[in-house]
């Protein structure tokens, strides 16, 4: 996924790749009339544009991902017996290797994600209940706006990371066969591999004061606050959901956000006029989980507000999120 925060359609994989696939008609938020257009993802050179791009494109795996059974939250589990899974990506912009174990045993995971390579990347994790594979995986993310089939399930893993950095993420993982998902930060093919999971006992997430819950349409957060936080992500809705956020510029409010990211949308439209109201840089991505999932993940905040916002469509495809109202402000002090 290119980082930018292109509105793409869905499953963020189309936001990540601004060389075309993504592009389409726009759409603006509060339009009445998006659940049958899609929102352009037009491409751009900015690194904003790419933040963008990147936070679609994780989207989307997690939105085929986990469907977990939730494992209770908020319990007095260290997290301290969670099976450790590494996970390694390496390569150039447009190219990711993903170095990981082909086999893990499920139940309580720490997943952590090495970035050595010279781009943001990602580890998203997708169960499948079918035969399909990791090529059928992709052709769904790469459709824009369009249905998600219910053999792609749960989601999870780790967001996006920083070169040099080590992401952390921990959730209970089903049982299954999965696929597990790495974009590129620029455009390019993501690197995919299976995983196949074995029963392993579920046990409680780490206990967190900070949390962000994502429900149909709408993000609530509390505790968060400036350095390393351990948030505890929560799908507490239907439909899959991630967090893309940045900080909000000085003097910037979520309207100019909201601004923003319409005329991103806008058809035809190149970058919008002006610089962004966010601070891409410092922004994060979540993986997508879907419904009933949650996972206990590392972010690293400034003090300030920040725009949270879902680029993923609904299972039966349409508008991303953020075209229904998906955009929330979270205030880190
Ligand atoms: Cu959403």
């Amino acid at each position: 996924m290119a980082t930018s925060w292109r509105v793409g359609t869905g499953l963020g994989y189309s936001l990540a790749h601004p060389s075309g696939r993504a592009r389409e008609s726009g759409v603006a938020i509060d339009d009445p009339d998006l659940s049958t257009r899609r929102p352009a993802i037009p491409p751009s050179s900015t690194i904003a544009n790419l933040s963008f791009s990147r936070v679609a494109a994780l989207t989307f795996l997690l939105a085929a991902g986990l469907v977990l059974p939730a494992c209770g939250s908020g319990g007095g589990g260290s997290g301290g017996q969670a099976e450790r899974v590494e996970i390694e990506v390496s390569g150039e912009a447009k190219s990711v290797e993903l170095k990981a174990p082909q086999k893990i045993k499920g139940g309580l995971v720490q997943m952590n994600l090495k970035n050595s390579s010279k781009g943001p990347r990602d580890a998203e994790i997708i169960r499948i209940e079918g035969d399909q594979s990791a090529q059928d995986v992709l052709k769904v993310i790469e459709s824009q706006g369009g249905p998600i089939p219910d053999w792609l399930q749960d989601g999870g893993g780790v967001g996006e990371t920083a070169p040099g950095k080590t992401g952390k993420v921990t959730q209970n993982v089903a049982e299954g066969r999965y696929v597990l998902v790495s974009a590129p930060s620029e455009d390019g093919e993501p690197a995919t591999a299976e995983l196949q999971v074995e029963g392993g006992s579920e046990g409680e997430l780490p206990k967190t004061s900070a949390e962000i819950v994502a429900t149909e349409y709408s993000f609530a957060s509390k505790g968060l606050k400036p350095g390393k936080n351990a948030v505890l992500f929560k799908n507490a809705g239907q439909e899959l959901h991630h967090v893309v956020a940045a900080p909000l510029l000085p003097g910037k409010t979520l309207d100019d956000v909201k601004k923003f990211v319409s005329e991103e949308g806008e058809e035809g439209g190149g970058p919008p006029p002006g610089p962004p109201p966010i601070d891409f840089e410092n922004g994060f991505t979540t993986a997508v989980i879907d419904g009933g999932i949650e996972q206990v993940t590392d972010l690293e905040l400034k003090k300030g507000k920040y725009a949270m916002i879902c680029f993923i469509q609904d299972r039966t495809g349409g508008p991303p999120h953020v075209m229904k109202g998906m955009i929330a402000e979270a205030e880190v002090q």
